[in-house]
């Protein structure tokens, strides 16, 4: 029998989807324009409102976020060698590995999952340029000791930010941090433009370098003065983001409310731990990642399986770490790869279902399946 009839399949990256006329409006005025991409009125009106929001003096939309990462890379001439977590969507090493730089994989701090401080240095050679960090699961890093190692090694410092849409650290909005910040605005993040991203920074000559390089380079027509790719969001993209930025705060209470609900009934279940989010900064409380502990009756595995049979499609994100996938699994063969803390939370972690289409009675259903 055909589950989905019984119960509805439930997703972890479910889109949020704003308002539908807006959205068709926005569509309907670009066809009149007939204008449908290369910065045109929607793109640059985007940009305009995304910089507002999170507080930078610029904002450069791309068309999506590992593109976003790509470019970032090269605006800030990394090379060689650059540290990062191993414990991230692939993305964010291949977008260095892509363009040569052999990316560096360190470990995880044990609360937060992101990139561990104290555990950089150890990695840093002569042919080392930057570190990325990688505010994961809308948790930020620790970005004022990056900041001081960058500071210290002359080192660049970027920070993907593909989670941490709409998130403040330290009473200020991502994007503010470091050299640049990256977001990604793919369909299942909390905000969305179908595909897309964008490359926030507050350094004006970066984002002179970042707009050219985003257009192969171009300054004027036929005038192309920089090395450059097509990394360019669309109009409908762009008419998707500036639907969706007039649902932020309700898709935030929406997220919170779920999260909150999961927290309550996960509270009863041994074994079963969620991540936390700080009380006093603006969260966009995009996932339900919960840690499955040796006190729990099954293993994170045998919990994934049994809430596929059910519909239920939690995700194991970040298994088993970049440094198990290709290319770097067979680069790293012949050396000794040290990433307990990685190793041990990509073996424990499980993302459950959320985003605005889940409903409470959802949610109580998926906690009625997870409490053996
Ligand atoms: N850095 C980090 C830390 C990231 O997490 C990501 C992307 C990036 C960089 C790169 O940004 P982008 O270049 O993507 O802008 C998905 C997404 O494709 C990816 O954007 C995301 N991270 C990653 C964590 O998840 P998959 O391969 O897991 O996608 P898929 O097709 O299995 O879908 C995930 C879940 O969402 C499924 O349960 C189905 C559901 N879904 C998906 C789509 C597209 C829907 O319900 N509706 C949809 O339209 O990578």
């Amino acid at each position: 029998m055909d589950k989905s009839k019984i119960h509805p399949t439930l997703h972890v990256g479910s889109p949020n989807i704003g308002n539908r006329e807006r959205f068709l409006r926005y569509v309907d005025e670009m066809f009149d324009r007939r204008w449908l991409t290369n910065r045109g009125t929607l793109v640059l009106e985007f940009e305009k409102r995304l910089a507002e929001y999170i507080g930078t003096k610029h904002c450069i939309t791309t068309c999506n976020g590992t593109k976003g990462l790509e470019i970032a890379a090269r605006a800030l001439d990394l090379t060689g060698e650059v540290i990062l977590p191993s414990f991230t969507f692939v993305a964010t090493a291949h977008a260095l590995q892509w363009q040569g730089i052999k990316p560096v994989f360190c470990d995880i701090d044990r609360d937060t999952y992101c990139i561990d401080p104290t555990q950089i240095e150890r990695h840093i050679t002569p042919e080392t340029t930057g570190i990325v960090g990688v505010h994961l699961f809308s948790r930020p890093c620790d970005t004022q000791a990056l900041q001081s190692i960058a500071d210290k090694y002359g080192l660049k410092l970027l920070f993907d930010a593909a989670h941490a849409f709409g998130c403040s650290h330290h009473g200020q909005m991502i994007g503010n941090f470091g050299d640049c910040e990256v977001f990604s605005f793919h369909a299942t993040k909390f905000f969305n433009s179908f595909e897309g991203g964008a490359i926030a920074t507050n350094n004006d000559e970066l984002a002179e370098k970042i707009r050219l390089m985003q257009d192969f380079g171009f300054r004027e027509m036929d005038e192309v003065v920089h090395l450059g790719t097509n990394g360019k969001m669309t109009e409908v993209c762009a008419a998707m983001g500036l639907t969706n930025m007039d649902e932020i705060d309700s898709c935030r209470e929406t997220n919170k409310r779920n999260y909150c609900a999961y927290k309550e009934g996960l509270a009863h279940i041994p074994g079963i731990k969620l991540i936390e989010y700080a009380p006093n900064e603006l969260s966009n409380w995009h996932y339900a990642v919960v840690e499955v502990g040796d006190e729990y009756p099954l293993s994170r595995d045998e919990l994934m399986i049994k809430l596929h049979e059910q519909n239920i499609l939690a995700r194991r994100y970040f298994w088993p770490g970049c440094h198990q996938m290709e290319p770097y699994k067979s680069a790293m063969e012949k050396v000794t790869v040290n990433l307990p803390t990685t190793k041990k939370v990509a073996n424990r972690v499980l993302g459950l279902p959320m985003g605005n289409s889940i409903t409470g009675d959802d949610i109580q259903r998926i906690l009625l399946e997870m409490s053996i």
